[in-house]
């Protein structure tokens, strides 16, 4: 079977012709730092996100956070995250997973004490509700720039998120248009031959363990990037479980991630 066309262009020659300025900017990312990861910065407390995130920037194109889970959580810790993605040249992704009307998701993303729409360039969304989310949404955060993913698959074991499901997602990205929905959580590429410039972004990627007793299922960088074809592998608890190891961690996950890709390339050169 023919690969998926998007698997063998290049992170930069997809980032020229992307119509979204998020997406565009973090292919250009990818592409300048090599790196297609994605660090997941799971933990309660401002002071050791911010610590995390600078020790892992030289290795990610991308940080993604769960602001609801900050127990001393203000502002200033978001404007310092936008700070330092501009500083330390990487894309902020709050990994929300809204799952309500168009009407709430859009007052839950620009609102509240948390504001995600305004320091978060990507977040995602689930397609329970219907097409309706996506809009809601993009009413907050297409006139900033930001970018919206759906989830079309997920990692967990026994999830309902597919066959059906899947596909649908994927429709309900190609009617909202690329220049706000750039692509998907999946573990696969979804998306058809012939469709928009998709990216996959793929948690559940682990070197060292399958699985971590409550559900979650872990594939290395090479299953995810070369077998599957996906764009971006996110990596929590594998990069900083083991405190005085983060910069290597990220660093071996950088590197597992970027042979993938350049792999990948060489097949379908
Ligand atoms: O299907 C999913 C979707 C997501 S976004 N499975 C996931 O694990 N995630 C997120 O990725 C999850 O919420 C967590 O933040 C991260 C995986 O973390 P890890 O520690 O298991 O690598």
């Amino acid at each position: 079977m023919a690969p998926h066309p998007v698997t063998t262009k290049t992170y930069a020659s997809r980032a020229a012709s992307h119509p979204n300025s998020t997406a565009r900017r973090l292919l250009e990312t990818m592409e300048r730092k090599k790196t297609n990861l994605c660090v997941s910065v799971d933990v309660t407390k401002s002071a050791e996100i911010l610590d995390i995130v600078r020790q892992v920037a030289p290795y990610v194109c991308m940080v993604k956070t769960h602001i609801d889970i900050v127990e001393d959580f203000t502002i200033d810790l978001a404007h310092e995250l936008r700070r330092l993605a501009d500083e330390l040249d990487f894309v902020i992704f709050e990994d929300r997973k809204f799952a309500d009307i168009g009407n709430t998701v859009e007052l839950q993303y620009s609102s509240g004490v948390h504001k995600i729409a305004s320091w978060s360039h990507l977040t995602n969304a689930h397609v329970v509700p219907g097409p309706g989310i996506i809009t809601g949404l993009g009413a907050a955060g297409k006139p900033l720039g930001n970018a919206l993913i759906l989830l079309a698959e997920m990692s967990s074991a026994g999830n309902l998120a597919s066959g059906e499901y899947t596909e649908k997602a994927v429709q309900m990205a190609r009617e909202a248009g690329l220049d706000w929905v750039v692509g998907f959580i999946a573990m696969h590429r979804v998306d058809k031959a012939d469709d928009p410039d998709f990216l996959v972004i793929t948690p559940g990627v682990g070197l060292d363990v399958r699985g971590d007793g409550r559900g979650q299922q872990y594939r290395t960088p090479h299953e995810v990037v070369h077998d599957s074809g996906c764009d971006v592998i996110i990596v929590g608890r594998g990069i900083y479980k083991n405190k005085d190891a983060v910069a290597a961690e990220a660093k071996r996950y950088q590197e597992a991630g970027w042979k993938a890709y350049e792999e990948r390339l060489q097949r379908t050169a």
